[in-house]
């Protein structure tokens, strides 16, 4: 008997191998030296990133988890019960289980690039929520991903936390943010944003103790060379992470510790001592910032939730 198809609401578009080939060689081959970090997240790269998220150092995390449980009940009374509830990036879905005993949603969509990860999750959740209806979506939501046909009478929500708006450039945050607020016209959109603090902080946050965050930034070369055949010696590189005050954001990069040749893809590349290939921008945002940023886009900001240390925030914008 072959197993019951798990029910997947969508056409499946996975990470796409020649889109990191192209895009790894770009980035080898001439400045900016720079690859988008949604290649950072292979199922190693997914695993490391969940062990982040449980450092002493990592406070976004665990801020937002504190917000969201503290304040799910005002949150559920500013977005109503009985919503479509969308998530982009859901991995494991641990963020929404803190909220869906107050908001009570009548569908859940979790959308993400890792289907296998995905479809676990989603199994889990119907499990414990018995009565929700829970169609995970596989697909890239920065790109092309289909839903299923709206809900009448369930507005739709978008829910995007982990200030992953905080890794896209500023014109790919309002080009996300514009087409989310398109996509929940009539709901709205929840979500979590990193707030400026004590670059202190920040450092710590990307340069923890026990190497997981440069092990992270490390896997990038591991996973081409496992999935690309590329030949990076993976310790010929360091993790490179700081903050740019200027930009107001936390930059990683792999920094190449000799002059070295790398092969991938049938091309050789020679990257000089000191080569610096930046995988990762992590912005940090102030709550005027984000507001007129959400303007911009088209939504109608409503509350802001943050915690007393005023480390992290979630937004609930009307669409
Ligand atoms: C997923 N994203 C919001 C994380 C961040 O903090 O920018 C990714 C990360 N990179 C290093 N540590 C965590």
């Amino acid at each position: 008997l072959a197993p019951a198809p798990l029910r997947t609401a969508v056409d499946v578009e996975t990470a796409d191998e020649a889109g990191f080939l192209q895009d790894l060689q770009r980035a080898l081959a001439a400045p900016p030296h720079s690859i988008s970090p949604k290649y950072f997240y292979d199922a190693e790269g997914s695993r490391l990133f969940d062990r982040i998220c449980e450092l002493p150092e990592y406070y976004p995390t665990r801020t937002e988890r504190a917000i969201l449980s503290e304040n799910a009940a005002d949150i559920a009374r500013e977005i109503g019960t009985g919503c479509d509830l969308v998530e982009f990036g859901a991995g494991s879905c641990s963020k929404v289980r803190l909220l869906l005993g107050d908001l009570r949603p009548r569908r859940y969509l979790p959308i993400d690039i890792s289907s296998e990860h995905l479809e676990v999750s989603a199994a889990e959740l119907e499990r414990e929520h018995p009565g929700l209806l829970v169609l995970p979506v596989a697909g890239d939501y920065t790109s092309t991903f289909h839903l299923p046909p709206a809900l009448a009478g369930a507005p739709r929500v978008g829910f995007f936390p982990g200030s992953t708006i905080g890794n896209f450039t500023p014109a790919e945050a309002l080009q996300f943010l514009r087409g989310a607020a398109r996509m929940l016209s009539g709901g709205g959109l929840l979500f979590g944003a990193d707030l400026v603090k004590d670059p202190a902080v920040l450092h710590a946050a990307y340069n923890d103790a026990q190497g997981v965050t440069a092990a992270f930034n490390l896997n990038l070369l591991a996973r081409a060379n496992r999935e690309l055949g590329a030949d990076f010696d993976v310790d010929a590189f360091w993790h490179s992470a700081f903050y740019n005050a200027a930009a107001g954001r936390i930059e990683m990069h792999l920094v190449s510790r000799r002059h070295q040749r790398v092969a991938l893809g049938g091309e050789c590349y020679e990257l000089d001592e000191g080569l610096a290939l930046h995988t990762e921008n992590s912005y940090k945002f102030t709550l005027d910032g984000l507001r007129r940023l959400a303007v911009q886009a088209g939504f109608r900001p409503q509350a802001v939730w943050t915690d007393p240390d005023r480390l992290f925030s979630v937004h609930w914008l009307r669409a």
